[in-house]
């Protein structure tokens, strides 16, 4: 088949070369001329594992090719970013725009399929009110279907195969259609439903999530007031079989976790209290963290404290910083006006005088290191090393990634976020 994909970011690019060496002939779309260009030259404007090397199968085999306009296609994928605004509602400005730029392109017998997430009734109320100006009939002449990504950075190419599928059409031909496109390379179930109820299915996903790590930080705050371990009191209540409580940690960050719940607060403020709750609670985290640095060191009578932040990435082993608690801590602490100096081995690029690429200098005369983001090089570090480096001894671990045991018997006074056991 031809495959027209607009968007070329996270998602649609590794879904383009996916659906190239899987013998369809996919034209790819963005706006961004510059990605166009590096695509062509087979390089990389985003980093994902196993990229790299289809990419340059894909291209190699002459069936993938970008540009900045779409061209004619039996299928047409949008895969555009739908953020939300200042104000929490859904910014469906992409979505909408680039559906305006296939229509020219859309021909009779075409199948068109969302894959952004975005708030329930997008399909039905945006979308297709801007595919009509095709000329086409929706559902007899045109098909329509909202096929959500659900793939985790890191491991898009083993989960776009393994994950199950949702595929949502406007009605039983587009559903059925869009199935038999992604059988192409998904090995497991794919599920038919219609548009509304995709659109709801991914949103849940999403905010299950928020709302799960919500209650694992409210148990954080609890525990840190009655001396209790929360990460140790979590795991045990989770042995319980029909028990699954997330992980604590100094806020929730990303494009989708930190701003998906917001679907659904948006068109029922009023049903969504809990939804809502947990937003707010995930996003005080970071004032929490900043709060309980300031205290730490007041605790042990340091003036005018130097801090070490490890992390600003907004999860493990990760480059990509959108949306992350790191840099809401980050501007906490300026509030506070406490100094301190940033490092992150994932983050190649130096955007502020207070950070840097040298371990050794993040350290140097700190009176307190806060890990923020569990990456693997932190779990490695030698506290041994570490102390000698800084002022004072203090360790504060947000994601529960050091062993502290190490670090209080090399003298540090060692604290975890939610942990007030010690
Ligand atoms: N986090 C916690 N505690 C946890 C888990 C995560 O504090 O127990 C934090 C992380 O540190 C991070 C944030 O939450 O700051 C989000 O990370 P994540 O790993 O939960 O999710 P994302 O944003 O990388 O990807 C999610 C995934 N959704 C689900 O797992 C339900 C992914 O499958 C989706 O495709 C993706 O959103 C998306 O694009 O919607």
């Amino acid at each position: 088949k031809s495959l027209c994909v607009v968007g070329l970011g996270y998602i649609g690019l590794p879904t383009s070369v996916m659906f190239a060496i899987h013998g369809h002939k996919v034209h790819g779309v963005d706006v961004n001329q510059k990605a166009v260009d590096m695509i062509n030259a087979k390089q990389l404007h985003i980093e994902e594992n196993g990229l790299q090397e289809r990419l340059e199968e894909a291209v190699d085999a002459g069936n993938f090719k970008a540009a900045v306009e779409p061209e004619e296609a039996d299928v047409f994928i949008i895969a555009v970013p739908s953020p939300i605004r200042e104000d929490k509602t859904a910014n469906l400005d992409y979505v909408r725009k680039a559906t305006e730029a296939i229509v020219p392109y859309v021909r009779e017998g075409n199948l068109v399929i969302l894959e952004s997430t975005v708030p329930p009734r997008t399909v039905e109320d945006v979308m297709l009110p801007v595919l009509k100006d095709t000329g086409l009939e929706i559902g007899t002449e045109l098909f329509v279907s909202h096929s959500p990504e659900r793939v985790i950075p890191g491991k898009v190419f083993q989960e776009l195969v393994e994950n199950d599928r949702i595929v949502g059409g406007i009605n039983e031909k587009s559903s059925e259609m869009t199935k038999d496109l992604y059988r192409s390379f998904v090995k497991a179930n794919i599920h038919l439903t219609d548009a509304t109820t995709a659109e709801m299915a991914k949103v849940i996903e999403n905010t299950y999530r928020d709302v799960n790590i919500a209650f694992a930080n409210e148990l954080a705050l609890i525990s840190d007031q009655i001396g209790v371990n929360a990460w140790e009191a979590i795991k045990l209540a989770n042995y319980h079989p029909r028990v699954n409580i997330h992980t604590p940690g100094p806020g929730v960050g990303g494009h989708c976790i930190a701003v998906d719940p917001w679907f659904l607060a948006e068109i029922q403020p009023d049903l969504s209290q809990m939804i809502q709750l947990s937003r707010n609670t995930n996003d005080n985290m970071p004032v929490y963290t900043a709060n309980q640095i300031e205290k730490l060191m007041k605790d042990q009578f340091i003036q005018d404290p130097k801090v070490a932040l490890f992390g600003l990435s907004f999860k493990a082993n990760i480059d990509d910083q959108r949306e992350s608690p790191s840099l809401k801590v980050i501007l906490e602490l300026v509030e506070k006006g406490i100094s301190f100096k940033t490092f992150d081995p994932h983050i190649k690029e130096n955007v502020a005088s207070n950070q840097t690429q040298d371990m050794d200098e993040a350290l140097d005369g700190a009176d307190i290191l806060v890990i923020l983001t569990d990456h693997d090089e932190f779990k490695q570090l030698d506290p041994e090393y570490i102390k000698c480096k800084m002022n004072n001894r203090v360790v504060y671990d947000t994601k529960n990634a050091l062993n502290l045991d190490n670090w209080t018997e090399a003298g540090f006074i060692a604290k975890r976020l939610g942990d007030s056991k010690n």
